[in-house]
Parts: C-alpha cells; sequence; structure tokens
C-alpha cells in the first residue's frame, strides 16, 4: 500500500487532496481560516418543539395532503411519499433521440421513514434500541426493494439549514431503476482501485485512518467514524464497518446494535459541536443490485453537515465551488481534532470539552 503524504507536510499551505471514491478533488486552504467574517448569520431558532404536534404530517394518526391518515404508530413507521419523485409504473429504458439530447426513462420508489413516533427527539436523542429499529427498519427497507431496484437511496435530510422543514425525526428513500450519478462514481472507482491494486479502496483507507487516529473520531467494536482525509464539508465525516460489508441487508445483528451505538455517540458530538441539534444530510452507500462480483464496495455512510464556525454560519458550496471543485478552509484534521473534543455520553445534554 502507498501511504498518503503525511499531513503536518501540508497542513497551512493551499493544497489539493483527491476524493478517491468520488474520483474529484477538493482545494483546501488552511491558511484562510482566520479570515474575518461579514457574511450572513441566520438566526438559529430556538422555539421549544412539543412531543406532538396536530399540524405534523408525520405524527400518529394526522392526517397527510394526500387525505390519508398515519396510524397510531409506537415505534418505526414508513409510507409511500405522497409527492414522489419516481413512480413505478414507468418502464425504464433509453429513450431515442440525437446523441446530445439523451435520456432514459427511469422507474422508481420514493418512501418517508418515520423514526419515531415523538416529533421533538433526534437520532442523537433517541434511546439505543430506538436507533437499533431505525437501523432494522432501513435493513428490511433495503431488502425489499433491492429486489425490484438498482439503487436504493436511504437518507436524511435535517434540520430548518438543509431546506427540511419539519423536525419531526424522519428519513426517505427513493429507490430507482438506474444507479444515480454518487452511485455511479464510487463504483467506476472502487472497482479501479480494485483491478489495479487487487485490495478495497475503503478497506486501504481505514487501515491508515486507524494506524493515524488523527482523524478518527468515534469507534467500537465494529464501526469507525472519522473526517475522512479528502473531505469537502468542514465537519464531513464517513462512517465505516471494521470489516468488508458489500451491502446493508449483510450486517449481523451485532453489528447492528453497534452501529447504533456509534451513530448515537457520532450525532450526540455533533450536536455538542456548537450546542445545537446538529443539521446534515446523511445517506447509505452499499453495491448496487448488479449481475457480477461486489468484491470491490465497502458499505458506508455519509454525514454531511453544511455548518462552518457556528450554529448560524453555514457554508455555501457556490462560486469557485461550483465552477471549478470545492474547497475547504479547516482542514480534515483540525476538524476531526474539534469533533475528537467533546463528550459522547449523555445523548442530548449538549455537554462540552470531554474526553474521547
Ligand atoms: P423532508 O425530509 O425534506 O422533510 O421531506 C419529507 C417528505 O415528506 C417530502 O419528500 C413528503 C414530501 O414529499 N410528504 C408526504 O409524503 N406527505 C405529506 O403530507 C407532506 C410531505
Ligand atoms: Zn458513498
Amino acid at each position: 500500500m502507498i501511504l498518503p503524504p503525511t499531513p503536518s507536510a501540508i497542513q497551512d499551505r493551499p493544497h489539493r487532496r483527491l476524493n478517491p471514491l468520488s474520483g474529484e478533488w477538493v482545494l483546501v486552504s488552511p491558511h484562510r481560516v482566520e479570515r474575518p467574517w461579514q457574511g450572513k448569520v441566520d438566526a438559529v431558532s430556538a422555539a421549544p418543539i412539543p412531543a406532538y404536534d396536530p399540524e405534523c404530517y408525520l405524527c400518529p394518526g394526522n392526517r397527510r395532503a394526500s387525505g390519508l391518515r398515519n396510524p397510531d404508530y409506537r415505534g418505526v413507521h414508513v409510507f409511500d411519499n405522497d409527492f414522489s419523485a419516481l413512480l413505478p409504473g414507468t418502464e425504464p429504458g433509453d429513450l431515442a433521440g440525437p446523441p446530445y439530447f439523451r435520456q432514459e426513462a427511469v422507474r422508481g420508489i420514493c418512501r418517508v421513514l418515520c423514526f419515531s413516533p415523538r416529533h421533538d427527539l433526534t437520532l442523537s436523542r433517541m434511546s439505543l434500541e430506538e436507533i437499533r429499529q431505525v437501523v432494522e427498519l432501513w435493513i428490511a427497507q433495503m431488502r425489499e426493494l433491492m429486489r425490484t431496484y438498482r439503487w436504493v437511496q436511504i437518507f436524511e435530510n435535517r434540520g430548518e439549514i438543509m431546506g427540511c422543514s419539519n423536525p419531526h425525526p424522519h428519513g426517505q428513500l427513493w429507490a430507482s431503476s438506474s444507479a444515480p450519478n454518487e452511485a455511479a462514481k464510487e463504483d467506476v472507482c472502487q472497482r479501479r482501485y480494485l483491478q489495479e491494486r487487487e485490495s478495497v479502496l475503503l478497506l486501504d483507507a481505514l487501515e491508515f485512518e486507524l494506524s493515524q487516529g488523527c482523524r478518527v473520531v468515534v469507534e467500537n467494536s465494529h464501526w469507525v467514524a472519522l473526517v475522512p482525509f479528502w473531505a469537502e464539508w468542514p465537519f464531513e465525516t464517513l462512517v465505516l464497518p471494521r470489516r468488508q460489508v458489500h451491502r446493508l441487508v449483510d450486517l449481523e445483528s451485532a453489528e447492528q446494535v453497534s452501529l447504533a451505538d456509534l451513530l448515537q455517540r457520532l450525532l450526540t458530538r455533533y450536536d455538542n459541536l456548537f450546542g445545537v441539534p446538529f443539521p446534515y444530510t446523511m445517506g447509505w452507500h452499499g453495491a448496487p443490485n448488479e449481475p457480477g462480483d461486489p468484491a470491490h464496495w465497502q458499505l458506508h455512510a455519509h454525514f454531511y453537515p453544511p455548518l462552518l464556525r457556528s450554529a448560524s454560519v453555514k457554508k455555501f458550496m457556490v462560486g469557485y465551488e461550483m465552477l471549478a471543485e470545492p474547497q475547504r478552509d479547516i482542514t480534515p484534521e483540525a476538524a476531526a481534532g474539534r469533533l475528537q473534543s467533546l463528550a459522547d455520553a449523555g445523548a442530548g445534554s449538549f455537554r462540552k470539552d470531554a474526553d474521547r
């Protein structure tokens, strides 16, 4: 294995790092961290959230936009999205047209996954057993839909700042007959790495991360959460199983319990970072449902939090990022250091500055 450069050699100078999962570069500008901030500061909403909201379309017993009523559910609850972006009836395939206007029909289904009947909770503040049930739900949905669809994107979009207007703890899934861009890039990159090096990209990266330790945020017997060497978002993390696992459905029950523990601890650190329920988009990537050996794939979850330097300063991927390539100021090592210094016990207590 060829080792990446030690971060210390470039820690305070502009440099680019390659994301080997996407094949794309990110520009790191650590010297800009101290630049004065005169941009937008969003007000952080502090209104108390009730345990049940009669206006919420996810709370038990309430009516949704479609007119359908949610059951009086006690644990997790799934329903087909009333405004699905993908539809099951469509016949997938290439559509005729000139080469510069290529299009294909796509078949799919979208669902909303309620994590809890409690309107006021977040994943980070749910009990280990409740989080384990969410893990079990993700796996059950994946098992069902992987029979029909090529890709099942499970994700959670959390927080007003991410455009998620409803605080009720929930995620979504979109399953489709085609593999979307991010899935396709990761498939190509991991396949090429296996072909060229006869080893698995994310297992090699994890081994190196564990030997260095500087970007590791939380670990337990089965899982590791770290700020990847190539992270684009300031406090981005990657959640990886220690052994090779192709898909969520391959997780053993001990690994599912242990994942609940890791998620609770990671999300508590996120909440403690700026003392607010932390906004993020997270989602799972595993081997697509395609013929052939998925030997190049390692299951992982991405957490992409948008916050930059406080609870109210959001990082926008605009300007150079839209036209050239993503850029970050704080290094992944410094971001991991901040997350390492926070408490991960006492979910939701927003305690700061404890030992890892
Ligand atoms: P967010 O995760 O962005 O909050 O989206 C929630 C989803 O819930 C959104 O995709 C769906 C929206 O289409 N929804 C329903 O299915 N029924 C409703 O009554 C309102 C919202
Ligand atoms: Zn991924």
